[in-house]
């Protein structure tokens, strides 16, 4: 099939599952066209059946905000006749499946008809398009998408509960590409320069947004590092960062934490990681902890949002209330305390991660493409 993908570019997890889906799709000998503004940041483009087209909005001073809808439109309009594309897949509703919409309908004013199909990821839905000032259009952009799927059961009663969608929802749960983590052997020669042999390494990576609750992340390490020798890798940037060193240097654990800021190193770091933390106010899937445990890290998480479908309460991690860090912190100690259980919880960590292993994943997109595609 000739697809084209449109997603953000950014670190952002849904930008990462639609990278990560065209690949592969190319992989098994699909054409991939990604449409959007920039090269996504995990996109090599050594692949021939792997096609980067950007989007670009020309600066007019009369607009006060640049029109990229119509850009990213156009651009899907002139890409589609030109590569005869068959499908389009948008990541995020906002904007992608209104832009995608119009392009379709400029695309029947001229006799060629493409289905689209629409993936929400969970902000689109939950954060976002649920103002006021996005809602009608997000919903009128899912009504009208010709498939569309959620990233978790959690995140389909959602968009059922906030909007008014006619359609069916199939939930395709994101995925991990399990054979990679075997496949660098430089990764374990790394450790020391991150924590001494007695420490635990403890492991946060977020967009460090204000969802992501960063000053909880830090206060459960606070725990934690009181009891056991540990060190926090803090991966990611946003506007929580600043006042997460604040914090750290406020409690006096500033030299037991690493800031990296956005990194594409996640894979070495997660290699040596022992525990990894999520304590979201919501979290539609939570992508972070799935890649930790494909690196057999446990996690500790809130319980909010699709994170129960991820993590496994007692066999890869556990889950408590939003907020609750003393019980965090508490789960933390009994999953670090004793090698053995660490052990265990991370053997259960990569076993619950096979769950989700890309290729059990990709047929359920290509099965939705090709019934999209046969009905046009
Ligand atoms: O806030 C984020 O984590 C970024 C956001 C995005 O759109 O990239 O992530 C959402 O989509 C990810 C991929 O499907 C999910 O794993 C995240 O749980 C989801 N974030 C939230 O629901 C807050």
């Amino acid at each position: 099939m000739r697809i084209a993908i449109v997603c953000y570019p950014t670190f952002g997890g849904s930008g990462v599952v639609a990278t990560e889906l065209g690949l592969e799709l190319a992989r098994h000998g699909h054409e991939v066209h990604f449409i959007t503004y920039s090269q996504p940041v995990r996109l090599a483009l050594l692949n021939p059946n792997v096609h980067y087209h950007e989007v670009n909005v020309p600066e007019y001073p009369l607009f006060h905000y640049q029109p990229y809808e119509l850009a990213l439109s156009s651009k899907l309009v002139d890409m589609v006749k030109l590569y005869k594309i068959e499908v389009l897949h948008v990541h995020y509703a906002i904007p992608h499946a209104y832009a995608g919409y119009m392009a379709k309908q400029m695309l029947k004013d001229e006799g060629i008809e493409i289905p689209m199909v629409t993936t929400l990821h969970g902000t689109d839905i939950t954060l976002v398009g649920n103002h006021p000032f996005y809602k009608p259009a997000v919903s009128f952009s899912i009504n009208k998408s010709d498939v569309v799927t959620s990233v978790s059961q959690s995140l389909k009663d959602d968009t059922y509960k906030l909007f008014n969608i006619k359609k069916d929802i199939h939930v395709i749960p994101n995925f991990i590409e399990l054979d990679k983590n075997n496949t660098d052997p430089s990764i374990a020669c790394h450790r020391s320069v991150m924590a001494k042999p007695s420490e635990r390494i403890i492991t946060h990576i977020s967009n460090f947004r204000k969802v992501k609750r960063i000053p909880d992340v830090i206060k459960i390490f606070y725990k934690i590092q009181k009891e056991i020798p540990a060190k926090l890798m803090m991966v990611g940037d946003g506007p929580e960062k600043e006042k997460a060193e604040y914090l750290c240097q406020e409690l006096g654990i500033l030299d037991k934490v690493i800031f990296f800021g956005n990194s594409n190193e996640i894979d070495k770091i997660l290699s040596y990681t022992d525990l990894f933390l999520l304590p979201s106010e919501t979290e539609s899937f939570g992508l972070a902890a799935l890649e930790a445990m494909a690196w057999s890290v446990p996690v500790i998480s809130s319980n909010s949002g699709g994170l129960s479908e991820v993590n496994f309460e007692g066999v890869s991690g556990y889950l408590s209330n939003v907020g609750d860090t003393d019980e965090m912190a508490e789960n933390a100690l009994k999953i670090l305390k004793e090698d053995a259980t660490l052990l265990k919880f991370k053997e259960n960590a990569l076993e619950v991660a096979k769950k989700f292993d890309i290729k059990n994943i990709l047929p359920l997109y290509v099965d939705l493409y090709q019934k999209a595609i046969k009905k046009y």
